[in-house]
C-alpha cells in the first residue's frame, strides 16, 4: 500500500484545495511532532518516572498528573519558534500564554487539552491530546481571552491523538475527517482511513451510568430504552461502553459509530456541565460532524454556542447522526 505521510497528505490538501495554508500546515506538522513526544512520554509509564500527581493543581481545581504538566509544557515548547501563532490556550492554564517575544507572531490560534483522560493515566487506559485551531482577530492580541472566545464554527483545524495500543491522529481542516497512525520506525504519521465516515445508525452507548439518577429525564428516558432492548421502544438490543477518557470513546465512535453523552446532570448543572467547550467539545464536534454524526447539548448545536469564557463546560451528546437526534428530539 503507498505510504501517504502527514506531510504528503497537507501538501496535497494545500495544493487540490483551499484548506490547508502554507501557516496551518506548519501549525498541525509542529502539533503533531508535539504529539510523537507525548506519545514517547506516556509509553514509558513508570519506567520514565512521569506516573502519579505532580503536586498542583489546574484551574479547573482538578489535581494535575505529572503528564498534564509535562505535556504542556511540550506543545507550548514546539509551537513557541515558529512563527505560526499568535497564542495558546490550555485546560492546564489560567490565562492563555503569549508566544514569547524573541519569536515572530503568526496568524492562528491554538487550544488544547494536552492530555485528556488523564486519571486513566496510572492505570495505563489510553488517553489523547486534543486541539482546536482559530484564527486570531485582526486588532486583537493573542495573549487576550477575548481572541479566543469565538464559536466552533470559526474553526479552522481540529485533532486528536490517541495514545492507545498505535498512537494515531484523527485531524480535520474542514475537508473531511481522516486518520494516521504513527509509524514508529518511519517517526511519521502514516495516513491509514481518509474521509472517516461515522455510521449514521447504531447499537452503542457511551455514558457513566453512576449519574443516572442526576440525569434530567430525556437522557433518562433514552437510556432506559437503551437498557429495555429488544422488548422496549427500540425494538433492537443495545451494548454499552464508558472508557472515562473521552478521546477513546470518540475514537472508538468515529471508528465503529456510537452516541457519546457527558450530559447535564443534578451534580454539574451550576458549572453548565462537566466537558469543556472551547478544547473538549468544539474541536470533537468539528472532527464528528466532518465524519458525518453530529454534536449537540441536547438543546442546541455545540459548534454554534459563542463562548463567554475560555474554561466553559457544556452538556456533549455526539456521534452516530441518527442516534443523536433521538436524544436531542427527547430534549424538546
Ligand atoms: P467521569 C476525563 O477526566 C474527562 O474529562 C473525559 O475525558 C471523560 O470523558 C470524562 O472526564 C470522564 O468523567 O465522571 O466518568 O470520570
Amino acid at each position: 500500500m503507498k505510504t501517504i505521510t502527514l506531510t504528503q497528505f497537507l501538501i496535497e490538501e494545500q495544493r487540490a484545495k483551499s484548506c490547508v495554508e502554507p501557516d496551518l500546515r506548519l501549525l498541525l506538522e509542529v502539533v503533531a511532532r508535539a504529539c510523537k513526544r507525548i506519545s514517547i512520554a506516556v509509553g514509558k509509564g513508570a519506567l520514565g518516572g512521569v506516573l502519579g500527581d505532580a503536586g498542583t493543581s489546574n484551574v479547573q481545581d482538578e489535581a494535575q498528573k505529572k503528564l498534564d504538566v509535562l505535556s504542556n509544557e511540550i506543545l507550548l515548547q514546539a509551537n513557541a519558534w515558529g512563527g505560526h501563532l499568535a497564542g495558546l490556550a490550555s485546560e492546564e492554564m489560567e490565562q492563555p500564554s503569549p508566544i514569547p517575544d524573541e519569536y515572530p507572531k503568526g496568524g492562528y490560534l491554538l487550544l488544547f487539552d494536552p492530555l485528556d483522560g488523564s486519571s486513566n493515566i496510572d492505570v495505563n487506559v489510553s488517553v489523547g491530546t486534543i486541539f482546536s485551531v482559530l484564527r486570531c482577530p485582526v486588532g486583537l492580541s493573542g495573549s487576550d481571552e477575548k481572541a479566543f472566545l469565538q464559536a466552533g464554527t470559526a474553526q479552522v483545524a481540529a485533532g486528536y491523538a490517541i495514545y492507545g495500543p498505535s498512537t494515531m491522529l484523527v485531524l480535520t481542516v474542514g475537508c473531511g475527517t481522516h486518520a494516521f497512525t504513527l509509524d514508529r520506525e518511519l517517526g511519521s504519521f502514516v495516513l491509514t482511513e481518509r474521509d472517516v465516515k461515522i455510521p449514521e445508525d447504531t447499537q452503542e452507548y457511551a455514558i457513566n451510568a453512576s449519574n443516572a439518577r442526576h440525569w434530567e429525564a430525556p437522557v433518562q428516558r433514552y437510556v432506559a430504552e437503551c437498557v429495555q432492548g429488544k422488548q422496549g421502544p427500540r425494538g433492537k438490543d443495545f451494548n454499552t461502553r464508558w472508557v472515562a477518557s473521552m478521546v477513546a470513546d470518540v475514537h472508538r465512535i468515529v471508528t465503529r459509530g456510537g452516541v457519546f453523552m457527558y450530559p447535564l446532570d443534578a451534580k454539574t448543572a451550576k458549572q453548565g456541565g462537566k466537558l469543556r467547550l472551547m478544547y473538549e467539545a468544539n474541536p470533537m464536534g468539528f472532527l464528528v460532524e466532518q465524519a458525518g454524526g453530529a454534536a449537540s447539548t441536547g438543546r442546541e448545536r455545540i459548534m454554534d454556542i459563542v463562548p463567554g469564557k475560555l474554561h466553559q463546560r457544556v452538556p456533549v451528546i455526539m456521534g452516530s447522526r441518527n442516534e443523536v437526534e433521538k436524544v436531542v428530539s427527547y430534549h424538546r
